[in-house]
């Protein structure tokens, strides 16, 4: 019983390669070749047209090719039934990491800013921020942020986290639920966002909420475009509440040419590639989901449609 792939990414080949070296029993096709549709039960998936899931009547289960789900959730057409799994991969949520600490480290060392002075040939000293210096929060304290917030705390940064519930001990300080939140943001200098975009985080980084944070703050968002209310951000950094804002995700992308983030002199965008899952190290996991699915046993990270991730 075949694997079918149904997604936007242009070269499927390393995805391909490495799902039949995981399993070379199991064959791998993408959409336009599936010839009966009756014979699949799993499918793999990233930012694919909703609906098209409806033409398979015997699906049991969807992949993420990614951590992110809400592509997937979204489509108002999947069928109540279908169990969705997502991937968590302890070498994706440590590029996150670097990302992570290659922005913050941009920003307290000013290197775009020395960079725009090269190009203008202008010697030009500035002082600089300390790690030891400023206080990291990060929106979305899970999988991947619970990872981040170690290897930070590790490195020297004071480090907080935010999330929907408690959950168990972790060795940073925690906040928790929308009554910690303003808390949490008041304490915070450089802000990472990486939640998951569900009903209840939507817009989430809007006026009121960016507020909280302390002036000449910053924001990194890594989690969807959809957290951040764009004209509301751009108003922030212009009246000087907020210093800068790295953007790797964006509510349309790519980014549209027109998209006034482009030229805001204190937003970095980089093409969402905070990370880039890697088909090697993430096929295992999806061939052990489909060999469950096919057995009718429970799925390994499994996704709560009600909650949204
Ligand atoms: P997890 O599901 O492991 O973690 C999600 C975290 O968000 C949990 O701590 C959860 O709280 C918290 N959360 C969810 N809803 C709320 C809420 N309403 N209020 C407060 N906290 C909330 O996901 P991952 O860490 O694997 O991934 C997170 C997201 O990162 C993905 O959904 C994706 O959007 C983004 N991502 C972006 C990438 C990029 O390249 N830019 C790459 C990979 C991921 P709780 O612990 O209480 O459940
Ligand atoms: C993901 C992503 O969710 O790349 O994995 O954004």
């Amino acid at each position: 019983m075949p694997i079918v792939i149904v997604s936007d990414i242009k070269n499927l080949e390393p995805w391909i390669k490495a799902l039949k070296k995981a399993d070379p029993a199991i064959d791998v096709i993408t959409h336009n070749e599936v010839k009966d549709k009756s014979a699949i039960e799993f499918a793999l998936a990233w930012n694919y047209p909703h609906g098209i899931f409806s033409e398979y009547p015997r699906l049991k289960a969807i992949s993420s090719m990614g951590a992110g789900v809400d592509h997937i959730i979204n489509d108002k057409f999947l069928p109540e039934h279908i169990r969705i799994v997502r991937i968590t991969d302890p070498l994706l949520s440590n590029d996150m990491f670097e990302y992570t600490l290659a922005v913050i480290m941009n920003r307290l060392r000013l290197l775009t800013y020395f960079q725009e002075n090269q190009r203008l040939r202008i010697w030009k000293k500035r002082m600089y921020m300390r790690i030891s210096g400023v206080r990291i929060g990060l929106m979305g304290a899970g999988t991947i942020g619970s990872h981040i917030l170690s290897k930070l705390q590790n490195s020297g940064f004071k480090v907080s986290g935010w999330a929907r519930t408690r959950g168990n001990k972790v060795p940073y300080k925690k906040y928790y639920g929308s009554g910690q939140m303003e808390k949490f943001l008041n304490n915070t200098d450089i802000l990472i966002c990486l939640l998951p975009l569900t009903a209840e985080t939507y817009g989430i980084l809007n006026k009121s909420t960016m507020k909280m944070l302390p002036e000449k703050s910053w924001i990194i968002n890594m989690g969807r475009g959809g957290h951040i209310v764009d004209e509301e951000l751009i108003e922030m950094l212009d009246s000087g509440h907020l210093d800068g804002a790295s953007l790797d995700v964006f509510r349309e992308e790519p980014l549209p040419v027109d998209h006034p983030f482009w030229s805001h002199p204190k937003i970095f965008i980089t093409p969402h590639i905070a990370s880039l899952p890697d088909p090697g190290s993430v096929a295992p996991q999806i061939i052990e989901n489909y060999h469950r699915t096919i057995e009718n046993r429970p799925l390994l990270n499994t996704v709560d449609r009600q909650r949204g991730y």
